[in-house]
C-alpha cells in the first residue's frame, strides 16, 4: 500500500480521488487552501447543494469507514508548504495522530485554478490563474527535485492543450521527419484559454524536470468531466463532491442537465459543432488509480489522453433535450452568440487507447447515466439559481 498525497483534495475531482484511494487501503493525505470554495463565494456562482468543509469531510469519512484521510489546509503557492509535505515540516489540520507520514510514493496534482472562463474574466483573474497554477507546479517540482526524485507525480493536464488541429491528436508525443531526419517531440499545443495555457506551461515545467532530474511523471490529458456520484460519495450524503452548474466552474454536461431541470434553454455556444472528448467522473478515478499502480519510469514523461468518447455540443444538447422531455421537463435549445473564441466546426480525431490498455473500463454517456444525473439534480432543483447559468464572460 502506498502513501498518496493529493494536492487540491477538496475539489470536484480531488475529494472523490482521496476516498477512492483510501477505501482501497492506501494512506492518503490531502492538501487544499479552499481556492475553489472561496472563488465560488467571491464570484457568487451558486452550488447545487452545500458540502461540508474538508476537515468535516475527513471526520465523516473516518466515522463511516474507519479509514483516515489526513488533511492539511495550506496554500501550495507558498514554497514552505509544498516542501513541508516532503521534509516533515508539516502540521496536519486533521489526522488521528500528528505523526509525519513520510515521503509519499505518489503525488496527484489537482491544485490548480481549473476554469477557462475564470482565467478570462479580466486581468486580475488571468493573473491569479497564472500565478497560482505555475507557482504550485514549480514548488512541487523543486520539492521533488530536492527531497524525492523517485516519487511518481500524476498531474492533470487537459485535452484543451492540443486545441483542435486539423490532424489526428496523438497521446502526447509525435514523431517528426524533417529534412530526412527523425525525432520525437511533444505533440504541438495551442490552447484556447489562459487556463489551458497554464496547463501547457505545467507540462513544459515537468518535461524539464524529467530531463534534468529524472523525475517520474504521468500527464493525464483530460477532457471535460461529467457526473456526480462515485462508489464512495454514495456512502453518505455529506461525502458528496462539489457540483457546479454555473458558467465559470460548471462543465457542459452537468450544466445542460441542470439547465433542463431548471427550465432554462440549453446554452449552445455558437454553431455547436465544437467537439471534445468526455469522461465520467468515475473514469477519472479509475484512470488516476490505474496510472498510480503502474508508475512512469524514472526520467519518463508518460502521457495519456484521458477521454472515453467524443461529442459535439449539438450532440450533447440533442441527447439531454430528448431525455429531459422524456422526464417531463420543458426543454429548449438556444444557440447563443459564442462568448469564447474557438472553432465551431472542425476536425477532431484524438487517440485514446493508452488508459484502456492499462486496464481502465470506460463508462459511457448512456441514457441510463444521463437519467441518473437528472435524478440527483431534480432532487436539489429548488437550489438551482437561474441567474448564474449564463453571464457571458467574453474571451
Ligand atoms: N459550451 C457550450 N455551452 C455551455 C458551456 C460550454 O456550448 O454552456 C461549449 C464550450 O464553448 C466548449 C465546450 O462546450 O466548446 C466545452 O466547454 P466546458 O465549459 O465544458 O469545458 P472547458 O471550458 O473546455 O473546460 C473544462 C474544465 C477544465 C478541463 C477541460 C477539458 O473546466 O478544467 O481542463 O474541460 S478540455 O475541454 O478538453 O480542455
Amino acid at each position: 500500500m502506498s502513501h498518496v498525497l493529493i494536492l487540491g483534495g477538496d475539489g470536484y475531482l480531488g475529494w472523490p480521488t482521496a476516498m477512492y484511494f483510501s477505501i482501497r487501503g492506501h494512506e492518503v493525505t490531502v492538501v487544499d487552501n479552499y481556492f475553489r470554495r472561496n472563488a465560488c463565494k467571491e464570484l457568487d456562482t451558486g452550488m447545487l447543494y452545500p458540502v461540508p468543509n474538508l476537515l468535516e469531510r475527513a471526520k465523516i469519512w473516518h466515522e463511516k469507514t474507519g479509514k483516515e484521510i489526513k488533511v492539511v489546509i495550506g496554500d501550495l503557492t507558498e514554497p514552505e508548504v509544498a516542501r513541508g509535505l516532503f521534509n516533515g515540516n508539516i502540521k496536519y489540520d486533521w489526522s488521528l495522530n500528528n505523526k509525519f507520514m513520510g515521503i509519499p510514493e505518489i503525488v496527484i496534482h489537482y491544485a490548480e485554478q481549473p476554469s477557462a472562463p475564470y482565467s478570462l474574466i479580466n486581468y486580475k483573474y488571468a493573473d491569479i490563474t497564472l500565478v497560482n497554477n505555475l507557482r504550485v507546479t514549480n514548488n512541487l517540482m523543486w520539492a521533488l527535485r530536492d527531497y524525492s526524485r523517485d516519487t511518481h507525480i500524476i498531474k492533470l493536464g487537459t485535452m484543451g492543450e492540443y486545441g483542435t488541429p486539423n490532424i489526428d491528436i496523438e497521446e502526447g508525443w509525435i514523431e517528426i521527419e524533417h529534412k530526412k531526419r527523425k525525432d520525437k517531440f511533444l505533440f504541438p499545443r495551442q490552447a484556447g484559454s489562459l487556463y489551458h495555457t497554464t496547463k501547457i506551461m505545467d507540462t513544459d515545467l515537468f518535461w524539464f524536470g524529467v530531463r534534468m532530474w529524472n523525475l517520474r511523471v504521468t500527464d493525464l490529458m483530460q477532457g471535460p468531466v461529467y457526473g456526480i456520484e462515485t462508489e464512495e460519495t454514495i456512502i453518505d450524503k455529506n461525502l458528496n463532491t462539489i457540483f457546479n452548474y454555473d458558467e465559470i466552474f460548471g462543465t457542459i454536461i452537468n450544466r445542460f442537465i441542470t439547465q433542463a431541470v431548471a427550465g432554462h434553454p440549453l446554452t449552445v455556444y455558437g454553431k455547436g459543432g465544437q467537439t471534445r472528448g468526455y469522461l465520467n467522473i468515475k473514469d477519472t478515478l479509475q484512470c488516476v488509480y490505474k496510472s498510480a499502480l503502474l508508475p512512469a519510469k524514472s526520467g519518463e514523461l508518460r502521457i495519456f489522453n484521458q477521454i472515453m468518447e467524443t461529442f459535439s455540443v449539438n450532440e450533447l444538447a440533442k441527447k439531454i433535450h430528448r431525455i429531459g422531455i422524456e422526464r417531463q421537463h420543458k426543454v429548449e435549445i438556444d444557440h447563443i452568440d459564442n462568448p469564447r473564441i474557438e472553432s465551431e466546426d472542425h476536425y477532431y480525431n484524438p487517440v485514446y487507447q493508452g488508459l484502456v490498455d492499462i486496464g481502465v473500463e470506460p463508462h459511457y454517456l448512456t441514457d441510463e447515466v444521463v437519467n441518473g444525473i437528472f435524478k440527483i439534480v431534480e432532487h436539489h432543483s429548488k437550489n438551482i439559481r437561474k441567474d448564474v447559468i449564463f453571464r457571458g464572460i467574453k474571451w
